[in-house]
């Protein structure tokens, strides 16, 4: 799907939003300031950094009162629409778009730029989390934990004020999960009541990442554009640690860079995002960790090999 000269463009999505703590915002930045972009380079990719690390400042909205539960909406589409927009543009020039978040309600603008281009994307969504509540069941109003249902246009996260622009382009069966372990009650019934395909740390317990793997690609199809959006979160904390929500019991430094080999290798990859490094929490050594493994994690879905 991608087009020669192989290039990928990057876009630096530093926004917080769709969730409480700061810092996450900052994320892009350090991961460019560490290096990914030569990295990437040496690789033999053309880099395109896309945008300079816009602050989304002035997109942010004079006043921004809760949408029932919904926190920042007005703020989250502003923002979610602008990388739509900057998405869709580099998949559709047949360039691989790199989003570096940033939280994962910038998914809603990754997937639907997307999905613009490819209708039939399959997304392999790595995380500890579903992000698929919505405006009804979430308990927390932080937009990072309902991406999924807005792209997917589920009953009550459709038509919802001040998203007017991101029509249901996902989907339940185009995306499979990875690494699941904290999912909220209504979270499950959604997932079940839409046999939406996931594989929770349960099943990679059971059946070893190769065959999770394996699984969840047979599922999409071998032969259909693959955008990956990897939460940092689905890593162990011992493993990434500054993240904002992390979850004991995760996939280990293998793992994660597992799923990147072999996603790398379906050759059909368009997108990628890189989301919840957020390089405020925790001491240095774990800020420096974090960053390194999205760097690593990165230039592996890019094509990085052990040998
Ligand atoms: N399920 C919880 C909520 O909806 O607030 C926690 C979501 C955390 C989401 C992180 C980004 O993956
Ligand atoms: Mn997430
Ligand atoms: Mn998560
Ligand atoms: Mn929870």
């Amino acid at each position: 799907f991608l087009k020669a000269p192989y290039t990928v463009g990057i876009v630096g999505a530093a926004f917080s939003g769709g969730q409480p703590r700061g810092g996450v915002e900052q994320g892009p930045a350090r991961l460019v300031e560490f290096g990914l972009p030569s990295q990437l380079s040496s690789l033999g990719w053309n880099v395109d950094i896309d945008e300079k690390f816009p602050t989304y400042e002035h997109l942010r909205p004079p006043s921004d009162q809760d949408i029932g539960k919904l926190k920042n909406a007005r703020y989250v589409s502003a923002v979610t629409k602008s990388v739509s927009d900057s998405v869709k543009s580099l998949v559709a020039k047949g360039h691989l778009a790199l989003t570096l978040g940033g939280d994962h309600s910038l998914a809603m603008g990754t997937i639907s730029g997307s999905a613009a281009v490819y209708p039939d994307v399959g997304v392999i969504w790595v995380d500890a989390h579903a992000d698929i509540n919505t405006p009804e069941t979430t308990e927390t109003g932080n937009l990072h934990g309902c991406p999924v249902s807005f792209l997917m246009g589920l009953p009550g996260a459709r038509n919802i004020p001040s998203f007017e622009w991101l029509s249901p382009c996902l989907p339940t069966n185009r995306i499979v999960y990875i690494g699941l372990r904290d999912v909220d009650v209504p979270e499950k019934k959604i997932l079940k009541d839409n046999n939406i395909k996931a594989f929770s740390m349960h099943e990679v317990d059971k059946y070893g990442i190769g065959k999770v793997v394996e699984m969840a690609l047979d599922y999409l199809g071998r032969d259909k554009p693959v955008h990956l959006s990897f939460d940092v979160d689905a890593l162990d904390p011992s493993v990434a640690p500054a993240t904002g929500t992390p979850v004991r019991g995760g996939l280990t430094f293998r793992e994660g860079h597992f799923i990147c080999e072999a996603v790398y290798e379906t050759g059909n990859l368009v997108a990628v995002d890189i989301m919840e490094v957020n390089p405020l929490l925790g001491d240095q050594a774990y800020v420096l960790q974090t960053i390194q493994i999205g760097c690593s994690l990165t230039r592996t879905a890019l094509g990085e090999t052990l040998l």
